[in-house]
């Protein structure tokens, strides 16, 4: 075993050892392909980074949805504490459209609700949301309790469909179902694929239409995207779902191409679309110059149009003759460099590809809540074993629905994929390492210290949780959920905003400068794991 691996482990007691041992991998790239346990439950008591199911329904995938309420059926601090705290921006995309972004709706439920059920006070804050906002969708997202006390969300979404003729959906989505955020996601996908994809009649009018999967539009990342894509020529049917509306998700069923940003937390959608109506999935990254050119250039070769692809060569030219000049300028500010990236699901991937293009290696990565074939590709999806609390989150089967067909034979699809389009798969982040680097699943904050010990990179990319302790190591760290409130830093022009962060934070480390006391003198002792 490799020594920055024993080093993580070796303070651990025997079983703890046990358990994330097979959530750290350093890689090897040797005979047999690099593994990695994930998606399972943490280990009581370490304060892993991992938020919840609800906060992957709630705040992830439904929330950004500008046009529809959501309401938490729940305790107050869960509405509270996640109003506002995920940077997806959003604004009217025409005059009267509604934004119900920055409000934050609760049943604020008190003991004698959870004493004698909360259905009726769900109902009538409902009844005063549609006299207060009247908006055409309502999602309800279920807290803890909700669950414990036996509530029936559906029920009183179909009761409100039925009283107000609008969408309504009962999200089952409380905290502790599955193990983490990732739960959460896959029961907003089954939602919304059950009752709003579909729902709508308006057919795109130009030529090439697309969805973009997974883009939540934090810190703008979407609009950004959504610009290069409509200066080629395409029309954005919808985004799933940031800036995103029920009004145009309904009618995403009509568009001609998937594009899946965020594998984790859509990829349910992506192959249920494509089996319902035949809406082919390319995996993208507009994260990173390298990235977005290759991603234009797929989606260009999968319509196969030549006008097309020379419209999108003169775009990439144009946007590239725009950036130019200053991403030479940070890539000389930035070049040999070393970074440690732990976000969620996605961005610790996504995010190598960026600062690969600045000349920086990504020593560390890791994952909050990814599953297996983040990490390795979506080839070993047939491997992974389902366990208890995988198994308690529903999958819906969904079948051709009559009157749509592929877009393609399967004979061209294969093609096209020998040609290099990433239609229907993911190769996960692990390949776009090095050997040496180490990957790790469900890291927690006693890790985190070991690592930068051990890697000492000049960055590290992390989440509010941890982001204070890194600094006070000495280590610059900016947020990579929330951008430290800047952004955007997808495609071309984001691409050179996150080089000028990065730079100011490496050139103006105050934290290398300052020695905190436990440095010197151990504040609190103890042992890790319990005994033995
Ligand atoms: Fe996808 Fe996301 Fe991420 Fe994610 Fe998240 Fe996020 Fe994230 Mo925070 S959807 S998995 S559940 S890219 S909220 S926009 S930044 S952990 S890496
Ligand atoms: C979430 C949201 C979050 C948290 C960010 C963080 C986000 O997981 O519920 O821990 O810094 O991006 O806002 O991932």
């Amino acid at each position: 075993m490799a020594k920055e691996r024993d080093l993580l482990l070796d303070k651990y007691s025997s079983r703890v050892f046990k358990n994330r041992k097979s959530h750290i991998t350093q890689l090897e790239f040797g005979e047999k392909p690099d593994e990695i346990a994930a998606n399972n439950r943490a280990i009581p008591g370490i304060i892993t980074a991992r938020g919840c199911c609800y906060a992957g329904c709630k705040g992830v995938v439904i929330g950004p949805m500008k046009d529809s309420v959501v309401i938490t059926h729940g305790p107050i601090g869960c509405a509270f504490y996640t109003w506002g705290t995920r940077r997806n921006k959003a604004k009217p995309s025409y005059e009267g459209e509604p934004n119900f972004v920055p409000y934050s709706f609760c049943t604020d439920m008190r003991a004698p609700d959870i004493v004698f059920g909360g259905e009726k006070k769900l109902e009538e804050g409902i009844d005063d949301i549609m006299r207060l906002f009247n908006p055409k969708c309502i999602f309800i997202c279920s807290t803890c309790p909700i669950g414990l006390i036996g509530d029936d969300v559906q029920a009183v979404a179909r009761r409100v469909e039925e009283k107000y003729g609008i969408t309504a959906i009962g999200y089952s989505c409380e905290g502790y179902k599955g193990v983490s955020q990732s739960a959460g996601h896959h029961i907003a996908n089954n939602g919304l694929m059950r009752y709003v994809i579909g729902k709508g009649e308006e057919a795109p009018k130009a030529k090439y239409s697309v969805n973009l999967l997974g883009e939540y539009n934090i810190g703008g990342d979407g609009w950004e995207q959504v610009r290069i894509l409509k200066k080629i020529g395409y029309e954005v049917v919808s985004v799933f779902t940031g800036d995103g509306s029920y009004e145009t998700v309904k009618n995403s069923h009509l568009a001609d191409l998937n594009l899946v940003m965020c594998h984790r937390s859509i990829n349910y959608i992506a192959e249920m679309m494509k089996t319902k109506y035949g809406v082919d999935w390319i995996k993208v990254n507009f994260i990173g110059v390298g990235g977005t050119c290759k991603s234009l250039r797929m989606i260009a070769k999968y319509f196969n149009d030549p006008e097309l692809i020379k419209r999108t060569e003169e775009v990439i030219a144009e946007e590239l003759a725009e950036i130019n000049e200053d991403m030479e300028y940070y890539k000389s500010k930035l070049k040999g460099k070393t970074a440690g990236i732990f976000v969620g699901g996605s961005r610790s991937h996504h995010y190598q590809m960026l600062l690969k293009d600045f000349g920086m290696e990504t020593t560390i990565a890791g994952y909050e809540f990814a599953h297996r074939d983040d990490y390795e590709g979506r080839e070993i999806i047939p491997q992974i074993k389902a366990d208890a609390d995988s198994k308690n989150i529903e999958e819906i089967t969904v079948q051709r629905e009559p009157g749509y067909e592929d877009r393609y034979s399967e004979e061209e699809l294969k093609k096209m994929r020998e040609e290099g389009i990433e239609l229907d798969t993911y190769d996960g982040m692990i390949k776009d390492m090095n050997k040496g680097n180490m990957v790790v699943d469900d890291y927690n904050l006693f890790e985190t210290d070991q690592l930068i010990e051990e890697y000492k990179p000049d960055i590290f990319f992390s989440g509010i949780k941890d982001k204070y302790a890194i600094q006070h190591g000495g280590v610059v760290s900016r947020q990579m959920h929330s951008y430290d409130y800047s952004g955007p830093y997808a495609g071309f022009r984001g691409a050179v905003i996150f080089g000028r962060d990065v730079a100011m934070s490496l050139y103006t480390n105050a934290w290398a400068l300052v020695k905190p006391p436990w440095k010197t003198t151990p504040m609190i002792e103890g042992t890790l794991g319990g005994v033995g």
